[in-house]
């Protein structure tokens, strides 16, 4: 939480988890770039723990250590040294207006989508989403539900690949993202295509439900349909991400612009539930 609705000093927090299988010892750690603190020696984090930290004087309930400095609301780098001086972590986060909106200012914390995956690009606005809750989560796991939970619910067996329950042209895990219902018709996609008012190309848009907890949505274009021309869309078309209260989700947008030279571009989405 960065930028935090009231008052900074008060709000802000940040929440370091160990995704790893060994305990980490944090004593002697710091952070060189963005805040600073020293963690005390035998600052232990188990595997699954997490460590909130917050401005001097804060009034965060689950802060076990404080932070001098702020979290810049205009965007900061955070580096983050093992008492033996190597890196332990160091991104980037902003405030640009491909970084979730709600999140500089409106109430809402930065989270990241896949917590577990040790390859997340932290400096990259398609790694984070807004959090479910307003004031975010910090000290306790984040809101939602993951796939299997989710067909669980709903009374759904384990997941078979393009299943769509209810018939409606949604796939079951396309109704997850969406956050509509698996076994009741809904006959509304979720993938929107506009066209730029210059004629250079697309925006394709998507939901993303807040209360799908482990699902990666990836945008991939093709200029001939053929199975290997697929590839990911340049993370810079990421135009960024829209809370949609009314539908429980995030609209994720990417503009899309034809290869040069190619008559013809197809776009389409790739969900992925994360381990
Ligand atoms: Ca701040
Ligand atoms: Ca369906
Ligand atoms: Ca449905």
């Amino acid at each position: 939480m960065f930028n935090p609705d009231g008052p900074d000093s008060e709000g802000e927090f940040l929440e370091l988890t160990n995704t790893g299988s060994f305990t980490i010892d944090l004593g002697g750690a710091r952070f060189t770039r963005g805040i600073e603190i020293i963690f005390d020696p035998g600052t232990l984090l188990d595997p699954g723990e997490s460590l909130v930290i917050a401005r001097v004087g804060n009034s965060v309930a689950a802060a076990k250590a404080a932070y001098s400095g702020a979290l810049d609301n205009g965007g900061d780098r955070l580096t983050l040294k093992a008492a033996d001086g190597s890196i332990i972590v160091d991104f980037a986060y902003g405030d640009d207006a491909d970084w979730p909106d709600m999140t500089d200012g409106g109430g809402y914390s930065l989270e990241l989508v896949s917590p577990n995956d040790p390859s997340a690009d932290l400096g990259s606005p398609l790694s984070w989403r807004t959090s479910h809750d307003a004031g975010g989560s910090p000290g306790s796991a984040p809101a939602g539900l993951r796939y299997a939970e989710w067909r669980a619910s709903h009374g759904l067996g384990a997941s078979i690949g393009g299943d769509d329950h209810d018939g409606d042209g949604l796939s079951d895990i396309e109704e997850f993202a969406s956050g509509t219902d698996p076994v009741a018709p809904d006959g509304r996609g979720t993938f929107g295509v506009t066209r730029l008012g210059d004629g250079s190309g697309i925006v394709v848009s998507m939901l993303r439900s807040w209360d799908a907890l482990d699902l990666s949505l990836q945008i991939e274009v093709s200029d001939s349909l053929s199975t290997n021309s697929w590839h990911p869309v340049d993370p810079a078309s990421f135009v960024g991400s829209t809370r949609v209260p009314e539908s429980r989700a995030d609209l994720l947008e990417f503009r899309v612009t034809p290869a040069p030279g190619s008559a013809r571009q197809f776009v389409r989405t790739r969900y992925t539930v994360l381990q």
